[in-house]
């Protein structure tokens, strides 16, 4: 009798236990880095830097830059001129899932469980100021699950960390993983900035 009310006990903790440890690694599986962008031909690299948009004509873009990088061996450098060659006065870079993807395809990756999206920028004069840094926000029949973003930010000539919060979005399917947008009217010299270590954390 005694004997098979411990054995009773003993099967209703480790049962406890094993709905415990379940639940811990739902809950807190910690989420594993995921890159955008370290170095030009890293394979762990995530979405396409494909959705040029406003004027496209007036941009440069070069991943492979050598000079100063951040981390490992390049970072990725743009020039943005002011020609204003679509008439759009503004232009923006939107790294993308499948390449091209304005929401018509599925693709986003499901990044539940990041906290934040980090990137480093740098001006090559300072001063240069970018309207918007942000992640999400495609629209269409596959729309990206949510949007975050900061700015205006303005660029110093030296290595400066940004952080964007992802703390309570909804980031289940992110085709949209990364974007930047500025205009002529507030860089009406141009920009040429860098931007390095782009990862969801
Ligand atoms: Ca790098």
């Amino acid at each position: 009798m005694r004997k098979s009310i411990l054995i009773a006990i003993a099967l209703v903790l480790s049962t406890g236990l094993w709905l415990n440890a379940n639940a811990a690694q739902e809950a807190g599986a910690p989420f594993k880095t995921f890159n955008v962008y370290t170095d030009a031909k890293a394979p762990d690299n995530h979405y396409i830097p494909s959705g040029w948009m406003g004027d496209w004509g007036d941009m440069k873009y070069n991943d492979k830059f050598m000079e100063k990088p951040h981390g490992g061996t390049t970072s990725i450098q743009i020039i943005y001129n002011t020609n204003a060659t679509q008439g759009a006065r503004w232009a923006g870079i939107y790294w993308q899932n499948p390449p091209n993807n304005w929401g018509t395809r599925p693709g986003g990756y499901d990044l539940t469980g990041a906290k934040k999206l980090t990137f480093w920028a740098r001006g090559d004069k300072g001063g240069e100021r970018i309207e918007e840094f942000k992640i999400g926000g495609i629209t269409g029949e596959y729309a990206d699950s949510d949007v975050a973003g900061i700015g205006p930010v303005v660029l110093e000539t030296e290595w400066k960390q940004f952080t964007i919060d992802l703390e309570g979005k909804d980031l289940s399917s992110i085709s949209g993983g990364f974007c930047w947008a500025t205009n002529l009217d507030v860089n009406p010299e141009g920009a040429t900035f860098y931007l390095d270590d782009i990862r969801y954390e």
